[in-house]
Formats: structure tokens, C-alpha cells, sequence
């Protein structure tokens, strides 16, 4: 154990057949709808199971663990903050932890600031598992500005390496069964897979240690919404440490043809939009003009000289548009591998997401979500068409 304090080892005696898990950092206003909904779903879906709803909680200073604890349901439930180090990840293993303990055949996790969760979102994560799946990621819709790290990195480097094409690899809501849940437990994790590194952690482990995964159909995500150049950037860096620190794990594992396998959609898409994201672009473009300046200096001695010489020329005016953007990442990938220091060069690649988000921004202005998502395909067939390089220099 690690994550769970043990207080609450000693006042759980009970088996249960699901555990809803929701972390927390300061999210008093929607925590009680996301533990109502989830309440509803189980009594409208599974009546015969038995459920315990927990809350991890970093810390929090505004009462979140009280307003779970008050919202209206009639399941058994727990809250506590957990112990180590504080993030969301640390929250996740708590949760797998007490998973175990009751012996639950199923954990749904579900983020504490979800305001579009309906009941049968409990029944598209939770079906999947019972019928033998050991990862059920969500699948949703989503405005083309949300979801950044997402759509420009984690799903294109999940499927071109992996070749299993899983939209939202780091989408916050997750099903897991006991195999998974085991084996993720066994595992040693690293540092920023206790952080925001816990999505793309589980998800790349699910791909390469087990069988099936399923993505579950939810219609629209709606949650509390984050301009990508003011609130992701501990965020990104977390994440990109740790896709960097698994592609050395599961390098045997990219897949030796190019591949792509689609993954299973359980059930249908209903239609939906979603509201429309602000991105203040000329805040991300002064951000990425002065972490270039900033980071310059220490690009030298970790990328390549040709690398080094293009940004320094063009640094008034680049402009990040497919090619770079994936030359780009493939190159920090090697750097990261190389150096083996993931964090840092995840942090020194800040800049460019910024800059690359700046670019898809500026191109994408007054076009629709599904247009929009043409160009993350038009993307990924980048990726694809280097991919031969990276592992060439790998
Ligand atoms: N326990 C805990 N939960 C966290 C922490 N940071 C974020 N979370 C929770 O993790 C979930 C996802 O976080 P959020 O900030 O919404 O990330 P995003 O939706 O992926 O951009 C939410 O339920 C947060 O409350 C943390 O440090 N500790
Ligand atoms: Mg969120």
C-alpha cells in the first residue's frame, strides 16, 4: 500500500461489486453531481450490485470530501485524502488500492469536475468489463479546443506506436477490471504517474498487458475548461515524461509494420455538440516566443545541431505545422531517450506546444468540430510517414 491511509484499511471489512472512484482538488460545486449521477446509473442499470463510491482527495480547502459526502445516495461511501505525493495519479492508486482490498469486479473512475456524466455512462464502462474487456476508455465528443495534449500527442503517439487507435488514451474517465488492476498494482510507478502522468500511464500499460480494450460512447465531455497557453503546462510536462519514460519500457512492443488496428466502440454515439472553447491566442503565441528564448540556450547541448540551427533562424516567425510539429516530437522522443532525462526534456518542449497549439488555432478559426477532426487525422498520417525514421534512430 501507499496511497491508502490506514484508517481506512481497518474500516473496510466488506467485498463490494464496483467501486466508483472520483479524485479531488478543490471541486465542491460538481463533485456531488458527478457521485449522484454515478448513484443513478448503478440503481437504473445493475439494481442486484453491490457499490461503494469513494472520493481521493488531495487536500482540498473548500470542502470538497464534505459535499461528497452530503450529496444524495444511498450507497456505502468513503472519502479521505490519500497519502504521498500529491496528485491525481496518487488519488488513482489509492482507489486501485481499496479496489482490491473489496475485491471489486470493476472500478469506474470518474473526474470530479464532469458536468455532462449521465446515468448510463455508468452502464457504457461497466458492461465492457463484465463481459471480459479489462479497460474501457471514453469516447466522446469534444470541442476542437479541448483535449490538446490529446489530440496533438497522446492519441497520434498512442496508435503510431502501439497501432491500436484509441481517441482519448488520457481522457480522465476509465472502467478497469481485476487483471488490469492487479497488474497495475504490481508495477513500480514512476514519479509522474502520480501526477497528471496517471491517464496515459494506464492506458499505454492496458495496450501492451492486456488482451481487449473498449471505448465506451458518451456523447459530449463537458468539464471545467482549461486555456491551454494559462493552466496545462505542469500538466503537459507531466504527461510527456511519462509517454517518453514508456516508449524505452515498450520499445519491443511498437509495432514492427504500420498497422493500425481500431478499437471496439461499445455503443452509439448520441448527437450532440459541444460548447465552444476560448483560446487566447495571443497569450499562447508570446508564450511560446519567450520560452524559445528562454530554453534556447539548453536546446544546444540536448537536440541536434540541425534542429538547433533551424529554430535560432526562424525564431521570430516559425510556424509549427505538421512536419515540424511530429519532426519535433520524434526528436525530443530521441533526446529523451538518449539523455534518460524525461522530465527535463518534457519541459523543454513546452514552448513548442505552445507554439503548435498557437498554429492549429490560427488554422482552424470558424471551421466545425468535424473539420476540425479531419486535421487530426490529416496529422496522424503524418506521424505515420516518419514513423520508419524515429524507430531507424530509436
Ligand atoms: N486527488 C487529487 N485529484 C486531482 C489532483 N489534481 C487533479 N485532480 C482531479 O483529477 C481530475 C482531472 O483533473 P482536471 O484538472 O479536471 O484535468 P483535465 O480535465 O484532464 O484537464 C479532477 O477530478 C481533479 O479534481 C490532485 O492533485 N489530487
Ligand atoms: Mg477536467
Amino acid at each position: 500500500m501507499n496511497n491508502l491511509p490506514e484508517t481506512i484499511l481497518n474500516n473496510i471489512a466488506k467485498r463490494f461489486d464496483m467501486v466508483i472512484g472520483i479524485p479531488s482538488y478543490n471541486n465542491r460545486d460538481t463533485i456531488g453531481f458527478v457521485s449522484e449521477t454515478a448513484s443513478k446509473g448503478i440503481h437504473e442499470y445493475f439494481p442486484d450490485s453491490s457499490c461503494l463510491l469513494v472520493n481521493a482527495d488531495g487536500g482540498s480547502g473548500d470542502l470538497t470530501t464534505e459535499a461528497f459526502l452530503t450529496s444524495k445516495t444511498d450507497f456505502e461511501r468513503v472519502a479521505f485524502t490519500y497519502e504521498g505525493i500529491p496528485g491525481k495519479g496518487s488519488a488513482i492508486h489509492a482507489i486501485l488500492e481499496l479496489s482490491e482490498l473489496v475485491n471489486a469486479k470493476v472500478t469506474v473512475f470518474l473526474d470530479s469536475d464532469l458536468r455532462s456524466i449521465k446515468p448510463w455512462w455508468i452502464q457504457r464502462f461497466v458492461e465492457p468489463i463484465l463481459s471480459g474487456a479489462d479497460y474501457v476508455t471514453p469516447f466522446y465528443v469534444r470541442d476542437k479546443y479541448d483535449g490538446t495534449i490529446t489530440n496533438h500527442i497522446c492519441y497520434p503517439m498512442t496508435t503510431v506506436l502501439y497501432g491500436l487507435k484509441i481517441r482519448q488514451p488520457i481522457g480522465g474517465d476509465f472502467a478497469i477490471g481485476p487483471g488490469l488492476r492487479k497488474r497495475l498494482l504490481q508495477k513500480r510507478w514512476y514519479r509522474n504517474a502520480y501526477r497528471f502522468g496517471v491517464d496515459i500511464w494506464m492506458t499505454t500499460t492496458a495496450i501492451n498487458e492486456t488482451p481487449e480494450i473498449v471505448q465506451a460512447a458518451l456523447g459530449v465531455k463537458i468539464h471545467d475548461v482549461k486555456d491551454p497557453g494559462k493552466q496545462l503546462s505542469a500538466m503537459f510536462s507531466e504527461v510527456m515524461a511519462t509517454l517518453f519514460r514508456l516508449m524505452e519500457d515498450y520499445h519491443k512492443n511498437w509495432k514492427e509494420d504500420s498497422g493500425i488496428e481500431e478499437c471496439k466502440i461499445y455503443g452509439t454515439m448520441p448527437d450532440v455538440h459541444p460548447e465552444p472553447i476560448t483560446v487566447d491566442i495571443d497569450n499562447l503565441e508570446h508564450k511560446f516566443v519567450e520560452g524559445l528564448h528562454k530554453v534556447l540556450e539548453e536546446m544546444d547541448h540536448y537536440l541536434p545541431e540541425d534542429i538547433v540551427n533551424y529554430i535560432t533562424e526562424h525564431k521570430e516567425d516559425i510556424d509549427i505545422d505538421d512536419e515540424l510539429w511530429v519532426d519535433l516530437i520524434y526528436t525530443f522522443a530521441l533526446t529523451a531517450h538518449k539523455t534518460k532525462e524525461y522530465e527535463r526534456v518534457a519541459k523543454l518542449m513546452l514552448p513548442f506546444y505552445f507554439g503548435r497549439i498557437a498554429h492549429f488555432v490560427k488554422n482552424t478559426r470558424g471551421i466545425s468540430n468535424e473539420e476540425a477532426e479531419r486535421m487530426i487525422d490529416e496529422q496522424l498520417k503524418t506521424f505515420l510517414d516518419k514513423r520508419e525514421d524515429l524507430i531507424d534512430r530509436w
